[in-house]
């Protein structure tokens, strides 16, 4: 098995200052196990900001190198993002491999990715990563692009591994293009029959592919670990009072969830942008539950997601010691619904919830959206129902039925009588 060393650097200038960096290295400990490799040591060093050449100090380099040597560590892993020439300047003074957290996570989503759309966005993610840190003396490239590539290629080199990333870059986009077309195409095909969306978002390990299951009787793989879901599958569910739903389950948030992560499964995450709906899973057992519903509202806002309806479902509660504790939770919670996905409870109680939501999501209503605006008019007819369209020289006056985000986004050109 890989041995590994952790190190996590308490920085005391706020802009660099980490919110809990205990946790992020019980995180990033996590994450090592995921990656199927093991944790020998962890090292916390506390600076004022990060060193340009080499992120933490000189003397602690060299002192991590000695206990890699001591424990015979092949690999050591930082838990914030480090630049090409620090990796490499590290890796001279340590003498191990030298990795960083969003290279960790991008190794475990290409462990686990399986359909052909989760390979790719993998890969281009792992591509884009490497773009930027093709600099000076080069990097190992056979360790990510698959030898490419060694150590210290010339300018002249890398202008060509330049060249040839960027090529497979625009081929990976175009596949993805493709690829997403059948998604879009399925999508359009529910909107038209206003087949309300339903997203499972949720941290990663919270229970959202055992709680696909539960509802939908899919055989969504589930497992104890994390990101086992990266590609989003989508199944139909039809409520107590026969309205028909699709629900679909996504890859789950991480805090500090890489940026090019977020980018490359867009595709993937296209599915909550979507839905008229989230059902925010929380595993309330786990110690750092807290963290982790405000690091899955990060990621919701940078997908522009976080003013949707949400509902928090409060999951493995049979795993809770004390039942009281789930009124404080439901207290600290917006919207919550307490649950076992794995034991089959309160589930109706979750369904009649989401039938409540559902039924005030759309509203009617009469508009006039001037000439200037067309666009609106598009954006009514992809996201609503249009009754009654009367075009006029200075616009159009329209009623539709609307999702509520929607028409309160069109406040202004709503009809006074
Ligand atoms: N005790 C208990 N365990 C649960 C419950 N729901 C899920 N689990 C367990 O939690 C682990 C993770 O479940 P998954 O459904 O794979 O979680 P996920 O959110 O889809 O995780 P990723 O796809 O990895 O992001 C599995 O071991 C499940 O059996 C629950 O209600 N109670
Ligand atoms: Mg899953």
């Amino acid at each position: 098995m890989e041995k590994t060393i952790l190190v996590s650097v308490d920085f005391k200038d706020r802009h660099f200052k980490k919110l809990n960096p205990e946790d992020s290295l019980l995180e990033l400990e996590e994450l090592t196990h995921t990656a199927g490799a093991g944790v020998v040591e962890k090292v916390v060093c506390m600076r004022q900001e990060p060193t340009p050449g080499i992120f933490i100090g000189k003397g602690k380099a060299e002192e991590i190198a000695l206990i890699a040597e001591e424990l015979a560590a092949d690999t050591v892993i930082f838990d914030d993002d480090l630049s090409g020439t620090q990796q490499r300047n590290l890796e001279e003074i340590i003498k191990a491999k030298i990795i960083d957290r969003t290279q960790l996570i991008l190794d475990i989503f290409a462990l686990h990715a399986k359909s052909q759309e989760g390979k790719i966005q993998v890969e281009l993610a792992q591509l884009e990563y490497l773009l930027p840190r093709l600099t000076g003396k080069g990097i190992d490239l056979s360790r990510l692009g698959g030898g490419i590539g060694t150590r210290g290629p010339g300018e002249q080199k890398l202008e060509v591994d330049r060249r040839r990333i960027r090529k497979r870059i625009d081929k990976l986009r175009k596949d993805l293009v493709d690829l997403t077309k059948h998604r879009e195409n399925t999508r359009k095909k529910r909107k038209e029959k206003h087949i309300p969306a339903v997203a499972l978002v949720g941290y990663t390990n919270a229970g959202k592919s055992t709680l696909l299951n539960t509802l939908t009787g899919s055989e969504q793989n589930v497992k104890d670990s994390l990101f086992t879901t990266l590609d989003s599958l989508s199944r139909s569910l039809t409520l107590v009072n026969h309205q028909k739903i699709v629900i679909s389950d996504t890859v789950g948030f991480l805090s500090h969830l890489p940026h090019h992560l977020i980018e490359a499964f867009k595709a993937t995450l296209e599915e909550v942008k979507e839905a008229d709906l989230l059902l925010h899973v929380l595993d309330v057992s786990h110690v750092r539950c807290y963290e982790h519903n405000k690091a899955v509202y990060e990621v919701l806002k940078q997908l522009d997601s976080d003013q949707k309806p949400i509902v928090t479902v409060l999951n493995k509660i049979d795993k809770l010691e004390d039942r009281g504790w789930i009124e404080r939770l439901k207290r600290d919670f917006s919207n919550p619904v307490a649950i076992s996905a794995l034991k089959n409870e309160n589930i109706p109680q979750l369904l009649e919830k989401i039938e409540g939501e559902l039924a005030s999501l759309i509203t009617i209503l009469d508009l006039f959206i001037p000439i200037n605006r067309m666009d609106l008019v598009d954006q009514i007819y992809r996201e609503g129902e249009v009754y009654k369209i009367d075009y006029t020289a200075q616009g159009a006056n329209i009623k539709a039925s609307l999702p509520i985000v929607t028409a309160k986004k069109l406040f202004a050109y709503h009809k006074k009588f």
